[in-house]
């Protein structure tokens, strides 16, 4: 009961802003079925942390003319190839850059579109997203599949943070002061989404890389 003592509406931090159920079931079955043809081009592929080679829970791949990879010699970073096939990286559907349109601008695109396939027992450690050479560009995100519970706290490692449930069909647009916030996912909800018939969940991210105009 909103309002009533004892609760009150989720905070969340200034600049992030939250869509619950932005795609209908149908449109994001039209999503995966576009995904599950441009994954048989560019396969995901296991993420290593730099310097020590630890291999990331999430497993990756990228749309656009950029995409972000890690792996232990070379570290973070963005580039137009996939790191296994070499080839570039397929388009970004057109459903997300209608989407980018709609809520960030139709003056510029995302150069990239991250894809992070999370199993059931995966997480993301919370981190900075500061591989970008700008960061004036809100980052916008999308959820499919099962739920999860993000964190989002401030530019400071270690200080308040805020939970959200991310539900299938969600879409999450990081602007402003929450743009170089530390966020990441601290658990997958098994069950929750029919959408994906292996379960886990699939989070796609919009970002500008380099300098507009
Ligand atoms: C908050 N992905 O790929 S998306 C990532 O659900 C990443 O897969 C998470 O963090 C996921 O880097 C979260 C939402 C998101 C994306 C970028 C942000 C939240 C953010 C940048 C700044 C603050
Ligand atoms: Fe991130």
């Amino acid at each position: 009961m909103l309002g009533s003592a004892g609760e009150k509406a989720a905070e969340l931090p200034s600049g992030v802003r939250h869509w619950p159920g932005y795609f209908d079931a149908s449109e994001q079955e039209q999503l995966v079925a576009l995904i599950r043809q441009k994954l048989a081009d560019a396969p995901l592929f296991t993420p290593a942390m730099p310097r020590t080679g630890k291999p990331m829970s999430v497993r990756m791949t990228n749309f656009g003319s950029l995409g972000w990879v890690t792996d232990k010699e070379r570290g973070y970073r963005y580039q137009s190839e996939h790191p296994d096939t070499g080839q570039a990286w397929p388009s970004i559907p057109k459903i997300l850059l209608d989407l980018w349109s709609e809520v960030v601008s139709p003056d510029y695109e995302p150069e990239a579109c991250l894809v992070n396939y999370y199993e059931d027992g995966a997480k993301m450690g919370q981190h900075q997203d500061r591989d970008e050479e700008v960061f004036d560009a809100p980052v916008l995100s999308v959820s499919l599949g099962n739920a999860c519970l993000f964190r989002v706290g401030g530019t400071k490692r270690g200080g308040k943070t805020s939970s959200l449930r991310l539900e299938s069909g969600d879409v999450m647009m990081l602007s402003g002061d929450s743009r170089l916030a530390y966020h990441g996912v601290d658990r997958i909800y098994k069950d929750t989404s029919d959408l994906l018939k292996n379960g886990g969940r699939l989070n796609l991210t919009l970002r500008r890389v380099t300098a507009r105009g």
